[in-house]
């Protein structure tokens, strides 16, 4: 069944929000309006925002249950959400009433809003895919509940220390959580350890039984999740885990007071922290616990709701559509067959139906190092009745090949489900695909890599199985909240149409690409973004940059296939071009860094201290006149993408071809009118497809390139510094302690490693990258065809919308619309 329509108004005028805030800060905060503290103030403007968001909540939960819509559960460990305020008062419409409201009572909401810390509950791109999916299905109506875990600790706070990141705890919930609700009677056992017995039911049947070792609680805390104009509201509901009793009075008593809290503090270990590695290198036991802890609670919750409705456990793929984001939550394959066959008390056939009919599996990364696999013996010993489902799991699929006459032992051998190479490991991609009716890649280009590289033998068995969704954003929060300036140039020139629908109206403002006054619209709400930023960036870093110069931005978590390097190398070469040639026209150019790195990750951690003795040797040297300055901006976040993004010139999209599995940061960036510097990887290459290639400064190989230089045995990074001389001079620079006087050698070895073994062909992209970055000087002096270029680029985004993705993922694989 369809959907209601869209646009619900909230009713509210400003006296009663006013009204509303009042009451809350004496009732719910409990301080009187004098007295209160900013904090306070947030607190109750939150509360009685939520209160709209409340009821249409309950209208829109009753209205599904009569519908019987089809449900999609959205499971992922990370939900990269960032500040909720200004997205809840403007999704509901009411943000000006609200900022009218309060400016009665002498609050400023610009000031308050900043208070709200980040829910920082994701590490990057996925995460932040994830809270902008939850956002396009609410605005879309699709019934969705994303799932996930509430962690105590998000992602650490970087600081930078002497140039180094030092990671530091983050304490989101430290004043509480107003979006929230407790849901204490929502809780569900999670078991682990223990063994198995095989006994005799009354009829006679043969049936596994889990005798588990230990068992927790996981208890729900839902948040509403508003689409836009209210059209619906949809639940992110996160799991905590507590102990099953919270003291051992025994153990008190005896005096073992520490004792009779350790399986308190064992239990609740599990949603402490987000795991900060991006994916494997957490290949650690509590990872593990995390994923079946946060899955078992989603899939029991997910079962009851579907047995209040319908009489049999056989029809849940007709009503609900569950997607495992990335091989995270992938012990659901496992799980929702033993809920099915040990619980519910399904055939392994009928089980096995239902299960692959009701999930579907993205996949975010080809690297190999990313792709999870779980030693057998740790299985075996956490989980081991799900070990022996998927040697079952494994048997049936090898059997099944044999029997239509595969024989070939590496083929079987790379479609197990074992991996026998490095001790016995649990493949998690290859359980996923197997569980999996869909099994989508995010761009175009990562889809073509799925289908040849990881998954090749699967997919010639499965050829229907895999297929391409390309990620979106969602423009409420990356244009309308980010840059309210931009939004109302819009509506200005196409009404209020290009909120409602921009992937329809934006292209209309192709029309207005070369009007001289628009440009200048265009060219002034830019440089009022990049004044704000340029505050930001001395208030944080004490680098005073001009803000007419270019802001050249590369923001994203610290990898090596990012290649911040290559950026790095050619701020060094422009560098010294600068001070060889100081008389030539040099274009004033800011070069701007945020970005993480795992805290193991120690190349990465190099790359940012090599960022920061960079930005310091250069924005020191009065030879560079100002011309060139670095800024290296600490603890990205979503909410300082939020300011950087809108201010950037040009947005580096420069990852080794075949890297990238998408990107979204690109898409942002495009959105708000950026040019893109960028490599034809991940979704670049749809952009390029829809902005035209004019509009970009597409360089490098491409994905088959490098493959062909990597494979073909004859690519030496040495040969191309021996061959490029600017390249050869930066190299030798860094390598000889120009940047890093106090200790000279400090990148002797990343210069050596690089040199000897360039994995990511930062060198033989070098050249290529320096003459795009003169293009770019080029166009720059030229403002009307900059200008152009960057209206055509926000004009050309529309498919970029994550409810353009959504609308695929719900007609195609979910059925859900
Ligand atoms: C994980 C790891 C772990 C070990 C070291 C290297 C490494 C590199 C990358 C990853 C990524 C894990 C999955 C992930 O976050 N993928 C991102 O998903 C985004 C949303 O689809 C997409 O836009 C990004 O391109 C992709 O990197």
């Amino acid at each position: 069944m369809s959907p209601e329509p869209l646009t619900r108004k909230v009713n509210v005028d400003v006296d009663e929000f006013r009204t509303a805030v009042l009451a809350k800060l004496t009732y719910a905060v409990g301080k009187d309006p004098e007295h209160a503290f900013d904090h306070d103030w947030f607190e109750a403007i939150a509360l009685a925002a939520r209160d709209h968001m409340v009821d249409h909540w309950m209208d829109h939960t009753r209205q599904i249950y009569r519908s019987q819509q089809k449900r999609v559960y959205y499971l992922s460990l990370e939900f990269l959400i960032g500040r909720l305020l200004v997205d809840s008062l403007s999704n509901m419409g009411i943000l000006d009433i609200a900022r009218e409201a309060l400016d009665g009572l002498g609050v400023d909401l610009d000031k308050i809003r900043l208070l709200e810390p980040d829910a920082a509950l994701g590490n990057g791109g996925l995460g932040r895919l994830a809270a902008c999916f939850m956002e396009s299905m609410s605005t879309l109506g699709v019934a969705a509940h994303g799932y996930g875990i509430r962690y105590e600790h998000g992602l650490f706070r970087q600081a930078i220390i002497d140039g180094w990141q030092q990671e530091q705890t983050e304490n989101w919930l430290d004043f509480g959580n107003p979006w929230e609700f407790e849901r204490p009677e929502v809780i569900y056992p999670i078991s682990f350890g223990g063994h198995v017995e095989g006994t005799m039911d009354s009829d006679g049947n043969l049936r596994q039984v889990w005798r588990p070792g230990e068992t927790v609680r996981a208890v729900a805390y839902d948040t509403p999740v508003v689409g836009w104009k209210g059209a619906s509201v949809n639940t992110l509901r996160l799991w905590r885990a507590r102990a099953m009793e919270d003291l051992h009075l025994e153990r008190f008593n005896a005096g073992d007071h520490l004792g009779a809290v350790a399986d308190v503090a064992r239990a609740e270990s599990i949603s402490r922290v987000l795991y900060p590695a991006d994916s494997t290198e957490a290949g650690q036991e509590l990872r593990l616990r995390q994923e079946y802890f946060f899955v078992s609670a989603s899939l029991q919750d997910l079962l009851r709701r579907h047995l209040n409705v319908y009489e049999t456990v056989n029809s849940l793929g007709e009503h609900a559509a569950i997607q495992m984001n990335d091989t995270h939550p992938s012990i659901a394959v496992a799980e929702l067959m033993r809920l099915l066959v040990d619980i519910h008390q399904l055939s392994w056939d009928e089980a096995w139906k239902v299960t692959v009919e009701t999930l579907s599996y993205t996949n975010h990364t080809l690297l190999p190092e990313a792709l999870e696999t779980w030693p057998v013996g740790l299985m075996e010993r956490m989980l081991p009745r799900h070990m022996q489902i998927i040697y079952l799991i494994n048997a049936q699929h090898i059997d099944g090949l044999r029997e239509k006459g595969t024989h070939d032992i590496d083929l079987l051998r790379t479609v197990s489900l074992i991996e026998e190479d490095h001790g016995r490991r649990v493949r998690m991609g290859n359980l996923a695909f197997l569980g999996s009716h869909s099994i989508n890649g995010v761009s175009a280009l990562h889809t073509d890599l799925m289908r040849s590289t990881v998954f090749s033998d699967l997919n010639r068995l499965y050829p229907e199985r895999i297929n391409n969704k390309t990620n979106g954003i969602t423009f409420r929060r990356w244009l309308y909240q980010a840059n309210p300036k931009l939004t109302a140039m819009l509506v200005d020139k196409l009404g209020n149409a290009v909120l409602d629908d921009p992937e329809n109206n934006l292209k209309r403002l192709e029309a207005f690409a070369d009007d001289a006054a628009y440009q200048r619209r265009f060219a002034d709400q830019r440089l009022h973004s990049k004044e704000a930023l340029a505050r930001i960036i001395q208030e944080r870093i004490g680098v005073t940059v001009d803000p007419k110069a270019l802001f050249d931005v590369q923001v994203k978590r610290i990898h090596e296939y990012k290649r911040q390097l290559l950026n790095l190398l050619h701020t060094v070469a422009l560098y010294q071009a600068i001070r060889a040639t100081p008389e030539k026209p040099w274009v004033p150019r800011v070069k701007i860094f945020a970005g993480k790195a795992a805290a193991s990750y120690h190349q990465a951690k190099l790359i940012i201290k090599l960022s920061n003795d960079i930005a310091r040797t250069i924005n020191n040297d009065p030879t560079v006149r100002g011309l060139l300055k670095v800024a290296f901006l600490p603890n990205y976040n979503v909410s300082l993408a939020e300011s950087i993004i809108p201010a950037a010139d040009l947005s580096e999209q420069i990852s080794t071809a075949g890297y990238e599995a998408s990107g979204t940061s690109n898409m942002k960036f495009g959105l708000n009118g950026a040019l893109t510097i960028g490599t034809m990887d991940g979704a670049n290459v749809e952009m390029c497809e829809y902005l035209g290639r004019e509009n970009m400064f597409i360089f490098g190989l491409s994905a088959d390139e490098v493959e062909a230089r990597k494979h073909g045995g004859d690519y030496s990074a040495h040969q191309e510094a021996a061959s490029s001389h600017r390249l050869n001079d930066v190299l030798q620079a860094i390598r000889g302690g120009v940047f890093s006087p106090d200790d000279p050698s400090r990148y002797a070895g990343l210069v050596d490693g690089l040199l000897s073994y360039d994995r990511f062909l930062v060198c033989a992209d070098f050249e290529s990258y320096w003459s795009a970055q003169m293009k770019v000087e080029e166009l720059w002096r030229h403002p009307k065809q900059w200008w152009r270029s960057a209206i055509l680029n926000t004009a050309r985004m529309g498919w970029f919308s994550s409810d353009r993705t959504i609308r695929e993922y719900a007609t195609e694989i979910w059925k859900a619309l």
